[in-house]
């Protein structure tokens, strides 16, 4: 039976586990084990021996943040397992290697990333990471290509499809707090005082609300690929040279543009807050955000080309269509890009809106110790975020959105 652990069960439980035994050595005398989670739903041990360390993950039959009164299921821990598998082998070493997958105790058996870093930590520190933007532009691309029917033969994907379509609370978590919480007086919301007129704007904006709905309509209707679908600065962990992708338990198939979009709004974000952690930003340090944006996008679009020309083998825009018939597909590619980037423009702009609106919020505003600093910094991530969903299409590419971005950080 499921129970959740105990740096004093762990050792018990992973005794005997060869792959375990492997990383760490033999002897669970001889192991130490530490709880470090700080997110807002599972357990997290690093346990450390002779031979090395491993990280646990351990979900918990409710919402850590909250307490046992939102429950939440304990399978997230097998789409967690399955989305790791599948992003391992859609971009390899992207992601940390499992060694042990235990279902009826919710647990993930990984790789001990270290010296690694939370990015969000190092974004607030103001530190950079050589290569961040190609390495996350090319993992959305691999994985949002090689995860759909553009790569898929369609019986598999319909499959996989069917499979995280078992993933039902986390998504409506998803559902809940990113489309809808931000634009009501939903009862778990919190937001910093002062922002009231600014929040009484985008509530009251009816426009704008049919927009972050049919954006939700997408999300949860649309199965173009498998998304991580949780693809915050939380959610990527790096040192000074090297990324990695954590924590894709808010797997389901979604719109190929979701996880890009989710991805931009957390940089943004870092932008927007950047001046309280840094007393005015003294090194161009928010330009360097805005430099990852572009190449994030950069490499995506790159990668999304090469992929194309190379492996479309799926049902989709097959070359039976378009270069047996004489017919260059790059025009099609294009306009597929450009329906991706317009909607990853308006979920950018949900995610802006919930993280200061909804139940959780982020530490790169949260750190924000002088509530009237934080309600200023907000308030250009809020209207920012506004405009990304009501005038997506009025933003073509990253020069236009990062050209809105400097404005706002003006205001
Ligand atoms: C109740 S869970 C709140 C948030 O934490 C996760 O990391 C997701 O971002 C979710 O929306
Ligand atoms: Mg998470």
């Amino acid at each position: 039976a499921y129970e959740p652990l105990t740096p004093e069960t762990l050792g018990p439980r992973l005794a005997g586990l060869a792959p375990v035994a492997a990383q760490v050595g033999a002897d669970p005398e001889r192991w130490t084990v530490r709880e470090v989670g700080d997110g807002n739903l599972n357990l997290v041990f690093i346990v450390e021996g002779p031979n090395g360390a491993v990280v646990v993950k351990q979900a918990l039959p409710y919402v850590r943040l909250v307490g046992d009164s939102w429950p939440l299921p304990l399978y997230r821990a097998f789409y967690e397992y399955h989305a790791l598998t599948r992003q391992a082998e859609r971009d390899p070493g992207s992601v940390p290697r499992v060694f042990h997958f235990d279902e009826a105790q919710a647990l993930i058996v990984m790789e001990y990333l270290s010296p690694h870093l939370i990015l969000r930590r190092k974004l607030i520190n103001g530190e950079r990471v050589e290569g961040l933007g190609a390495f996350l532009g090319r993992f959305c691309a691999r994985t949002a290509f090689r995860g759909s029917e553009l790569s898929m033969r369609s019986a598999d994907k319909k499959a996989d499809v069917a499979l995280f379509a078992g993933n039902v609370e986390i998504p409506a978590i998803t559902e809940a707090l990113v489309f809808t919480d931000p634009y009501f007086d939903a009862g778990m919301n919190n937001h910093t005082e002062g922002l009231d007129p600014v929040i009484a704007g985008i509530r009251g904006n009816a426009a704008l609300k049919a927009r972050a709905q049919r954006a939700l309509m997408k999300f949860a209707s649309n199965t173009e690929t498998m998304v991580h679908g949780d693809l915050h600065s939380g959610s990527i962990m790096a040192t000074d040279t090297e990324v990695k992708v954590i924590d894709p338990e808010f797997v389901q198939y979604g719109p190929l543009g979701f996880d890009i979009g989710m991805l931009i709004a957390n940089f943004l974000m870092a932008y927007f807050s950047q001046p309280a952690h840094r007393g005015g930003d003294p090194d161009r340090y928010q330009d360097w955000i805005l430099s990852v944006i572009s190449d994030t996008v950069a490499d995506f679009e790159a990668e999304f080309a090469h992929l194309w020309e190379t492996e479309r083998t799926g049902m989709l825009y097959p070359a039976a269509l378009f270069e047996d018939q004489g017919h260059d597909s790059a025009p099609a590619r294009e306009a597929l890009l450009r329906d991706i980037w317009q909607d990853a423009v308006a979920i950018c702009g949900i995610e802006m809106h919930r993280r200061c609106l909804s139940l959780a919020h982020n530490a790169d505003f949260e750190d924000i110790a002088d509530t009237r600093l934080r309600a200023r910094l907000e308030a250009r991530n809020l209207a920012m975020g506004a405009e990304l969903i009501l005038r997506a299409e009025a933003i073509p590419d990253t020069a236009a959105l990062i050209a809105l971005a400097r404005d706002y950080n003006g205001k």
